[in-house]
């Protein structure tokens, strides 16, 4: 295991504001005058064309709570990836580059679900939000993930790239067979829990770190949504969902999910919710 630790250079922040709510609050705000802390997770398998410029783009958020930056705990967890691409993150320089990084390796590679769990064993933020190494999503969506939860209004944040759509509308990028793969996935889910959830395999998951003892979370590979979801639904805790920005990648750009992957994810929202 590898550490690389930086100062963070200074950012103008940007206030995190959110839509008045009239939900009860499931737990208190960050009390005012304190300081919000976010950890954000990256699980990287083979991300080289991607894994730079998407930690500019994390590091380059410049987040502020109640008047004050909200500090930033980037965790980068590479899962024995054999193409050099996280390599860089060893080298002096990017001590300097990175704010607040943090590189843990795994020595065989294991999976996203088991390289998220890494990364949330050592997570100190009161909010965790997972975002992948590839390009597909727009850190600059954080603000409004992170304000429900800042503001006590949710314990639990999607990002979804369906909500606020027509029903059948087709995100940038998106192949048609992970569109249905992405739909059955959460009308499954929603029909489950009798909860509506336009996006259940939505890689922008937020949660209160408080949640994650209870959660008890035990997935090794693309079955790290569908057990999320499952088990904050049985537990009764509402997922706010908000809208975001979403251009999707194929195959022949990095993308590892297959198909495959859906049959799993089916199974473990089924699962979690009836036999465990
Ligand atoms: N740790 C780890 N991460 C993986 C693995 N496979 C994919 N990932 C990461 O999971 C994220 C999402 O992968 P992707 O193939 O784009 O799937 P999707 O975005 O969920 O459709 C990316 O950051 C990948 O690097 C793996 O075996 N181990
Ligand atoms: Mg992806």
């Amino acid at each position: 295991m590898t550490s690389v630790k930086a100062d963070r250079p200074a950012h103008a922040a940007r206030p995190i504001a959110a839509a008045a709510s009239t939900a009860t609050p499931p737990l208190p705000p960050i009390a005012a005058g304190a300081a919000a802390r976010l950890s954000v997770i990256i699980p990287v398998y083979n991300e080289k064309n991607t894994l730079r410029e998407l930690l500019e783009l994390v590091c380059a958020q410049p987040l502020a709570w109640q008047g004050r930056p909200v500090e930033l705990e980037v965790i980068v967890v590479d899962d024995c990836s054999n193409d050099g691409g996280v390599d860089f993150l060893e080298q002096p320089e990017s001590r300097l580059a990175f704010p607040d990084l943090r590189l843990i390796r795994h020595a065989g590679n294991r999976g996203k679900g088991a390289a998220i769990r890494t990364g949330l064993a050592h997570a100190s933020g009161d909010v965790v939000l997972i975002q992948d190494a590839d390009l597909e999503y727009d850190p600059a969506d954080y603000p409004k993930l992170l304000a429900p939860i800042l503001m006590g209004e949710a314990r639990v944040v999607y990002g979804s790239r369906f909500l606020g759509q027509p029903p059948l509308a087709r995100p940038p990028g998106m192949h048609p067979a992970n569109w249905v793969c992405n739909k059955l996935l959460s009308w499954t889910a929603s029909a489950l829990f009798a909860r509506r959830v336009t996006d259940e395999a939505t890689c922008y998951k937020v949660l209160h770190r408080s949640l994650l003892a209870e959660l008890d979370l035990r997935a090794e590979r693309f079955d790290f949504c569908p057990e999320v979801t499952s088990k904050v639904l049985r537990r009764g805790i509402a997922i706010r969902e908000v809208p975001i920005a979403y251009r999707g990648r194929g195959t022949n750009e990095g993308k590892k999910i297959r198909w495959t992957d859906a049959f799993h994810a089916w199974f473990t929202l089924v699962r979690y919710r009836f036999f465990e």
